[in-house]
């Protein structure tokens, strides 16, 4: 009472919904006025934000909280009536006539489209030093996720207007969602490199916002523990940006435009946009309202499985089931050994990868009855079984493919599944902990990711009739990884698997210890017998032939202790893969003019 002179109106009255909702320790003991005002007025601020930033508001928060803390102290089973089966969705196979006929339908898209990019997740589990997205993909060329997602878009934006014979209405929107742990470094990356060719007009940043920590059951929240005058915070999850997007209007201005998709993708997926056009067109097919990407997923993998969930109600979904609500949810609805692989060696729940297309209009009207908030769970750290105290404090957290679970029935909800080398390799682990990964199941890891990369460019090769050498197996940092021939493409030269076929022409073959870049747009390979490193790179009015006999040391892929004194001399993004390049020899050539030009060594 004594202190409200110092608070503004707005304040006043949020500081009454705080003491109605059980939050009166946030006041308790504070001083007479004059005694630390301005930090009393920065935690009032403080609540201001929490309250603008959360659908519903603060009100809502710890209301949803209380009832998700006490379902969570009684041990409700938030799968309560529901029964899991396997649902059917389009399984894909990279480069069959069903695959091309998708990608075709799904580039011609890509101009209605939106790309949301969420990195805003600090990757605790990485344990990178730097934003994920600024890690390189590869170390072959050294292009970092975020440069490789631009210059996916901006390609397919482009492949798409080609398509429409040059009746290109719109620059493709490019949406990062980011936290306070990722914001400045997201925009300082984009700033430094003239934010990799796109227009900045294009892009556009939102920032999310902490949620409130709660204390105890009673949804007390928490305060900070360096400061009585500050509410301790943790991220709310990924499930964030559909508010965010909502509120920010965005979605209004893409549907004036014409805009008809979004897609959502993860921040170290260097695989994805390969899946991206096919799945695209799936959509479009379809005509889904939700298309959720998809890889077969061996039990226990932690990744989500999507499962089909019927109540006893009648309600059904399709809906993603995390990898440690699955097994259990199997257990009990009567598969006593829960989550298993089947026949075909993977579980028959496909894995979710994160990658969602949302059809926009039914997208948008949902989100104007929700206003963007998902479905939340809560996951305390209780001290002991009476579930009284928590270990530390916990908070609401929400996922973006939770999306659906508000969708009425008639909604059309889909997923697309292709093969794991063409889709999925995220970076999430760090080395020791990938090392300790059951043998068979992906280690996530930098070493992994960067492994499949090649990989794929390598199979989609041979699947375009290159001859490519098997892989040889290596360990780096504890994981046995296949080591493919290193070939990487830009993808201004190659963005579907049809634009492959189209630029790979005779007889080719590519050695294991070779390294293929291609950085030019028009570049053709025909006849070309690579046994070494080879560097092309043109000017998009350059149309270059390569082929001959290219047979040099090359680059040489070389193991490193990390426990040797000589490799803390590395850089982190080179240790955390266990391997480095040597760069022994190579034959590089550059286009810098226009014309035609025969490179046959
Ligand atoms: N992210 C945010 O932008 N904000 C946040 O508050 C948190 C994360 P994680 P997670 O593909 O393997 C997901 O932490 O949540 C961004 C799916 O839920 O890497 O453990 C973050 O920057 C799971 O079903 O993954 O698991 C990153 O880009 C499965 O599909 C993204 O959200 C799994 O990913 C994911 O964050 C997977």
């Amino acid at each position: 009472q004594k202190n409200l002179s110092i608070l503004s109106p707005d304040q006043i009255e949020l500081g009454k919904m705080l003491l109605e909702t059980g939050q009166g320790h946030l006041f308790e003991n504070w001083p007479d006025p004059g005694v630390d005002d301005d930090e009393k007025k920065a935690l009032l601020a403080q609540v201001v934000l929490l309250n603008s930033s959360y659908p519903g508001g603060l009100a809502s928060y710890i209301k949803t909280a209380k009832e998700l803390l006490a379902d969570s102290k009684s041990g409700k089973n938030p799968f309560d009536g529901f029964t899991p089966s396997v649902p059917s969705g389009e399984v894909l196979t990279c480069g069959d006539d069903n695959f091309v006929k998708y990608e075709e339908t799904g580039v011609k898209q890509v101009q209605n489209a939106a790309f949301v990019l969420v990195a805003g997740g600090l990757g605790e589990r990485l344990g990178y030093k730097g934003i994920k997205v600024a890690l390189p993909m590869e170390t072959t060329t050294g292009t970092c996720f975020l440069q490789h997602y631009i210059e996916s878009i901006l390609s397919l934006s482009e492949a798409s207007c080609r398509e429409a014979q040059g009746e290109c209405r719109r620059d493709v929107p490019f949406v990062i969602m980011t936290s306070d742990d990722t914001h400045e470094r997201t925009l300082q990356l984009l700033e430094s490199n003239a934010y990799y060719g796109m227009k900045p007009t294009q892009v556009k940043l939102l920032k999310q916002e902490k949620v409130a920590c709660l204390a105890d059951n009673d949804a007390r929240l928490a305060l900070d523990p360096n400061s009585k005058y500050r509410i301790q915070t943790k991220p709310h999850g990924h499930g964030d940006v559909h508010a965010l997007l909502y509120s920010s209007g965005l979605l209004k201005e893409w549907k004036d435009a014409g805009l008809r998709w979004v897609l959502f993708f993860q921040d170290t997926n260097g695989l994805l946009f390969k899946a991206i056009p096919s799945a695209l067109g799936v959509s479009a097919t379809k005509e889904y309202h939700v298309n959720s990407l998809a890889v077969p997923r061996k039990a226990k993998e932690a990744i989500g499985g999507i499962t089909k969930l019927t109540h006893t109600d009648g309600r059904e979904m399709v809906i993603n089931v995390e990898y440690n609500q699955l097994d259990p949810l199997l257990r009990a609805t009567g598969h006593p050994d829960g989550d298993v692989n089947c026949e075909t060696g993977y579980s028959p729940y496909p894995g979710n990868i994160n990658q969602l297309i949302l059809e926009l209009g039914p997208y948008i009207d949902e989100l104007s009855k929700t206003g963007g908030a998902i479905k939340e769970f809560i996951n305390p750290k209780y001290k002991d079984s009476t579930k009284t105290e928590f270990k530390s404090s916990t908070r609401l957290e929400c996922m973006m493919q939770d999306y659906p679970k508000t969708l009425p029935p008639s909604a059309r909800v889909g997923f697309t599944v292709t093969e794991t080398w063409l889709a999925y390799a995220p970076v999430k682990n760090n080395a020791e902990d990938a090392a300790k990964v059951p043998k068979g199941n992906p280690y996530h890891s930098a070493t992994s990711g960067e492994m499949a990369i090649y990989r794929a460019n390598s199979m989609i090769l041979r699947k375009a009739g290159v001859k490519v050498d098997d892989p040889v197996t290596q360990v780096f940092n504890g994981q046995e990884v296949e080591v493919w021939s290193r070939v990487v493409w830009k993808p201004k030269w190659a963005v579907t698997f049809a634009d492959v076929k189209s630029k790979v022409r005779g007889n080719n073959s590519v050695s294991e210890k070779s390294t293929l870049v291609i950085k030019g747009r028009n570049i053709l390979i025909e006849d070309l017998s690579l046994d070494g490193a080879l560097i092309v790179d043109s000017v998009d009015g350059a149309e270059v032939k390569v082929g001959g006999c290219v047979g040099n040391n090359g680059w040489r892929i070389e193991g490193i202790d990390n426990d040797d004194s000589s490799a803390t001399a590395l850089a982190e993004e080179v240790r955390i893969r266990g391997f480095k390049i040597n760069k022994m020899d190579q034959l590089q050539q550059s286009y810098s003019e226009p014309g035609n030009f025969c490179l046959k060594p």
